[in-house]
């Protein structure tokens, strides 16, 4: 029973499916190129410090770029792994630990894979150690050509963990040379990783009242990371990647620095929970078209299970026979966009759970007054919060892609 009722979420998703629109197929047979960046909050964006911008690069790529200033990271506690589990199979995160080490074995319909049907090269990069949140399993599963991870770069410039994000950036574009065209690169950056070091010689930011303190690192290592993001950007131009590629670039999660107090420093202002909850949860999703058509600010809620599907649908590629929570993002019909903690936006209110279970013990939050509101305007999306967590959870948990899959098979034969 609880099987079909899943089953019948997806058929009647797939019902509303839509492969049409301005954007639909318009860069059909691009390269796609997807930087997912560590700890990059939504929060620094068009900011500045001391008068001097923090990204002035992202910022300078955010006027030719659809920008979506509402994307929320939607991960659990398997935090990087989780943010690349979303983005690639538009399924959520379990409520304990990670699907990359849990259920790396399980059926998805991840980006790799259905890109490789549709005859593009797909290969992974990460200067890390390969075993990392079981990554070389689940790439493998997920059908990439390679994963080039540390042992596959040479080690000229060391920063935080591992290599620096521009010498990382610089090798990986490099490789990208000798794969053939149209290629799905995915690159996981690692520089601005807690705890933020960032020496003295590369830390360009006056950090005034912040320095010395974890929250100035961070910014000094987000301003590092701009860097690294003007530098690719000048490479791919001179690479001849800028106008026949899609890029992406997005943060993975917050930066586990949790003090109301240095947000209310940083911003100027008080805050309120629901603005915590924001900057906790909100990371930035840039998407650079190759004409740098469709640039603007899309402030319409939008999350990480809506990347898989927004990306097939600029090269042409159908959400029909896909099993996926999330759809793409270019139409104008409201969002529900979930949190694993239960927490939800949409179009008009956010919800706000507490340890109190049911709808009752959280706060809904009116997004124009930002102040609460009658929770009764959450309860729609309550309900279709917990569903849609316990869809996927299912999913995961009992390999049901399999099952539908084969099913499928059958009725057709
Ligand atoms: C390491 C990196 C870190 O490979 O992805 O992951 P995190 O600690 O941020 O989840």
């Amino acid at each position: 029973e609880e099987v079909n009722q899943v089953k019948a979420w997806f058929d009647a998703k797939h019902g509303k499916a839509s492969g049409t629109g301005a954007l639909f197929g318009k860069y059909k047979g691009s390269n796609v190129i997807m930087i997912q960046t560590e700890a990059f909050m939504n929060v620094v964006i068009g900011q500045s410090v001391g008068g001097q911008e923090i990204t002035p690069n992202f910022n300078r790529l955010m006027k030719d770029s659809m920008y979506f200033s509402n994307f929320y990271h939607q991960t659990g506690q398997g935090r990087t792994s989780d943010a690349d589990f979303v983005t690639h199979s538009s399924l959520l995160p379990l409520p304990t630990g990670s699907v990359f080490t849990r259920y790396a074995d399980r059926e998805y319909d991840t980006l790799p894979e259905i890109l490789k049907e549709q005859g593009y090269a797909a290969n992974v990069f990460h200067a890390y150690d390969s075993s990392f949140w079981n990554r070389t399993t689940m790439y493998r599963e997920m059908n990439y050509d390679r994963f080039y991870s540390k042992k596959d770069y040479e080690m000229n410039d060391v920063l935080g963990w591992s290599l620096s994000d521009k010498a990382f950036f610089a090798q990986s574009l490099d490789r990208m040379k000798g794969i053939k065209q149209p290629f799905y690169s995915f690159l996981i950056t690692l520089t601005s990783h807690h705890p933020y070091y960032v020496p003295k010689d590369a830390r360009k930011l006056d950090t005034g009242e912040f320095e010395g303190t974890m929250f100035g690192d961070y910014l000094q290592s987000i301003h590092y990371v701009d860097e690294a993001f003007g530098q690719f950007a000048e490479q791919m131009k001179e690479q001849g990647l800028w106008d026949n590629t899609i890029l992406l670039i997005y943060g993975d999660h917050d930066n586990s620095i949790k003090e109301i107090s240095d947000y209310e420093k940083f911003l100027g202002r008080d805050l309120n929970a629901l603005d915590m909850e924001q900057i906790m949860n909100q990371v930035p999703l840039l998407i650079r078209l190759p004409d740098g058509g469709n640039a603007g600010v899309y402030p319409e809620a939008a999350g990480m299970m809506n990347v898989t599907p927004s990306i097939l649908h600029l090269l042409g590629v159908s959400e029909a026979p896909y099993y996926w929570i999330g759809g793409h993002l270019f139409d104008d019909k409201p969002r529900l966009i979930p949190l694993r903690s239960g927490a939800f936006s949409e179009e008009n209110v956010f919800y706000l759970p507490s340890e109190t279970a049911g709808l009752e013990g959280g706060t809904c939050y009116d997004l124009t007054t930002r102040q609460p509101t009658d929770i009764q305007a959450c309860r729609d999306g309550y309900d279709e919060t917990r569903k849609q967590l316990q869809i996927s959870d299912q999913v995961i948990t009992y390999d049901l892609l399999k099952l539908f899959k084969a099913q499928g098979k059958g009725e057709t034969e």
